[in-house]
């Protein structure tokens, strides 16, 4: 192994040395742990240590980095302190995530480093993101996100490149190509010649260099986060390199053959190095022997958690699932704006707000979304919308039309096709502070963009405290003919992620609210917009900027007989129902938010009138109006005088003839299952 000292200093190449040997102890000592029973899994990167050790070498202290399990190095380098890891590791309580993850999956802001999701791959578009908050701040910054190459399969490796490209976001990619993913060899993970030539086709730049040979990582780095801050460019570098152990310590190694252990031992980035400094006299012997003993005496002397340290061990005077339950959420700071709750809500238009509309005459549902996503984007400098098509044309169903004209052009962004992609850097960017609103063209599409939310947004929080400060905007909804990729109900799938907020608002009043609320809130919030009402509903709507409180639904008709529990279009069924059979008294709850769910609201409803229906569009197995509904029979059974029924569309996807669609749709059913519960 050749190494090119150039103009690095003794002391820097001592530095450098220290770094590497850094990782490779405490990782000898975590495995006598491991063996011990003292940790419970170990995903070594003993052979790869240069990689991690030369890229954080080359970056500045407050550039992000985005690392995943065998890159301790990375951790190390930002001096993150070592007790805190290893409490982190034994799961306790003042580990970095307080015991509710395992290994390297946690951030800390600190240190500018944002912990992985198992899934890999989307930590790459969280760089772009990262790297797009320096571009529109003008910050002579990069972001650095590593994969394996494994993780070059994912899809996500596809649209995070691409997205830098597209959007010339200074962000270096490092693969680390250590031979297996898993038992996975590299002639089964990819067919082209090196990885490095996948740089191309994204019209980038890239390199292919010895993952080994710390100098050379750390020059090449050092060079090519200097090429990407001048030039606004991200780059591919490709570290060769091998996995020395197996996948995780317990798995094994049966599947790589023995030669390879050897020729790579040969390689060792440490070995090599040591030789290299003994060879040039920067160190001798007795110095790197007490280079090791003073960072064995500094790792043993961390304390292990003793037994039983446990995070509920830890948790004095408070029940421990209260505090779990807590730390799901971010809290929301502002509160001052809230305008509506629940109380307020039984007298529509809320009592707290004046000049109504003004004389501007009723509002339709698209146009108070559009007035309160443009009055946030006046009031929150910090704040982005990313979508197709959003910016010159205005958006699908043309909410953002003319806000070009309005603001820069920066933070109306036009993306290409990657919903992931750009959900994962709408992820990056809060984590560097700004606020963001994707909008999905149509809410179908967001199944590909789904892992990025559910696995990374909601669940940030819980995991290491870190806040997702993003909307995701879904025009949602069927009875327009357009077929079962673009008429989906599918709130549902996300009202079972703990860690998201699921808003659906009913009146033009509502969505304005909600949508300023929405985007104040530092949580991921999901905001359904029914596209059937954008422009068929109208209604009054304050011109003032204002907010409608996010968990409070809303008591639209206050009634004796029966309550119909809705939200969305469900609610314009409920007053047509209503109006058209005025001899029934029928409660109506619009619930405005289906996480979290008004629980307070929904007892009053059903104590009025004893008899329930919940109705919604989404199909009925697996719908909220299931969740309800058994809330409902454990809370208030004494109030009710007949089960509770639900009035859901068919389960069957959303069919395109009209015809079809008409007797899909839930209203076709709802005279029936009214009479049902009427007469029970
Ligand atoms: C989406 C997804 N599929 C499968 C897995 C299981 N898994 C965890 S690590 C791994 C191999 C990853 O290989 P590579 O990206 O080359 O990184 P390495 O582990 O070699 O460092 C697999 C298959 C996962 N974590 N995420």
């Amino acid at each position: 192994m050749q190494f090119q000292r150039n103009n690095l200093s003794d002391d820097t190449l001592i530095e450098l040395y220290k770094k590497l040997l850094f990782p490779r102890m405490i990782e000898e000592r975590m495995l006598l742990l491991l063996r011990q029973g003292k940790i419970s899994k170990w995903f070594s990167g003993i052979g790869q240590e240069a990689i991690s050790v030369g890229v954080t070498y080359a970056l500045q202290p407050d550039e992000w980095i985005m690392p995943l399990h065998r890159n301790l190095g990375v951790f190390t380098g930002r001096n993150v302190p070592l007790h805190k890891l290893i409490q982190q590791w034994q799961g306790a309580e003042d580990g970095y995530s307080k015991g509710r993850e395992r290994s390297f999956h946690f951030g800390s802001k600190e240190h500018y480093i944002c912990g992985m999701i198992s899934h890999l791959g989307p930590q790459l578009s969280v760089a772009d993101g990262a790297a797009l908050a320096y571009k529109l701040r003008e910050e002579k910054k990069v972001a650095v996100a590593f994969t394996g190459e494994g993780g070059t399969s994912e899809g996500e490796f596809h649209e995070a490149l691409n997205l830098a490209a597209v959007w010339d976001l200074p962000v270096i990619f490092i693969i680390e190509n250590n031979g297996y993913a898993l038992s996975t060899p590299v002639d089964e993970q990819y067919r082209c010649r090196s990885l490095v030539d996948k740089a191309i086709g994204y019209g980038m730049e890239g390199v292919q260099i010895d993952g080994n040979n710390i100098l050379t990582v750390y020059e090449t780095v050092k060079g090519v986060r200097d090429y990407c801050v001048k030039n606004q460019k991200p780059y591919l570098v490709e570290c060769t390199t091998f996995r020395m152990r197996g996948h995780e310590e317990a798995s094994g190694v049966k599947y790589v053959p023995k030669e390879m252990f050897e020729e790579w031992l040969e390689k060792d980035p440490i070995k090599n190095y040591e030789r290299f400094l003994l060879e040039q006299k920067i160190l001798d012997n007795l110095t790197i022997a007490h280079i090791r003993d003073e960072i064995k005496e500094e790792i043993e002397r961390c304390p292990l958690t003793p037994e039983g340290g446990t995070p509920s061990a830890f948790v004095k005077g408070e029940n421990l699932s209260s505090r779990e339950l807590r730390d799901v959420y971010a809290k929301n700071s502002n509160e001052t704006n809230n305008v509506s709750s629940y109380e307020a809500s039984l007298h529509f238009p809320p009592s707290g707000v004046r000049r109504l509309s003004g004389d501007r005459g009723p509002l339709r549902f698209v146009d108070a979304i559009k007035e309160g996503l443009h009055q946030s984007m006046k009031k929150c400098e910090n704040l982005i919308l990313m979508g197709q098509d959003i910016a010159e044309y205005g958006g699908a169903f043309k909410v953002t039309e003319g806000f070009i004209n309005d603001f820069e052009i920066d933070r109306v962004r036009n993306t290409p096709l990657c919903e992931s992609a750009v959900i994962g850097a709408s992820l990056g960017l809060s984590l560097e502070g700004f606020k963001s609103v994707v909008e999905m063209q149509f809410a179908d599409f967001v199944s590909v963009g789904f892992n990025q939310i559910v696995n990374n947004l909601a669940k940030i929080h819980y995991r290491w405290g870190e806040n997702a400060d993003i909307v995701i905007r879904m025009p949602t909804g069927a009875g327009v003919g357009a077929g079962p990729f673009h008429s989906q109900s599918n709130e549902a799938w996300f009202v079972h992620t703990p860690g998201l907020k699921v808003v659906y608002p009913s009146t033009p009043y509502d969505a304005k609210g909600l949508i300023i609320a929405a985007i104040n809130d530092p949580n991921p919030v999901l905001f359904f917009e029914h596209k059937a009402l954008y422009r068929s509903s109208t209604g009054p709507v304050p011109e003032e900027y204002f907010e409608v409180e996010i968990g409070k639904a809303r008591q639209v008709r206050i009634g004796h007989d029966v309550s119909i529990i809705s939200y969305g279009m469900g609610i314009i069924w409920a007053l047509e129902y209503a109006d058209a059979n005025s001899d029934l008294s029928i409660d109506i709850l619009d619930l405005r938010t289906l996480l979290p769910l008004d629980y307070k609201a929904i007892r009053a409803s059903v104590n009025n009138t004893g008899k329930v229906l919940v109705l919604h569009e989404d199909t009925l197995t697996g719908g909220i109006g299931g969740e309800i509904a058994a809330w409902i029979a454990q809370n208030c059974f004494e109030f009710l005088d007949a089960p509770v029924m639900r009035c859901a569309s068919l389960d069957t996807p959303v069919p395109f003839n009209a015809e079809l669609e008409k007797n899909f749709l839930a209203k076709a059913r709802l005279d029936e299952m009214m009479q049902k519960l009427i007469n029970y």
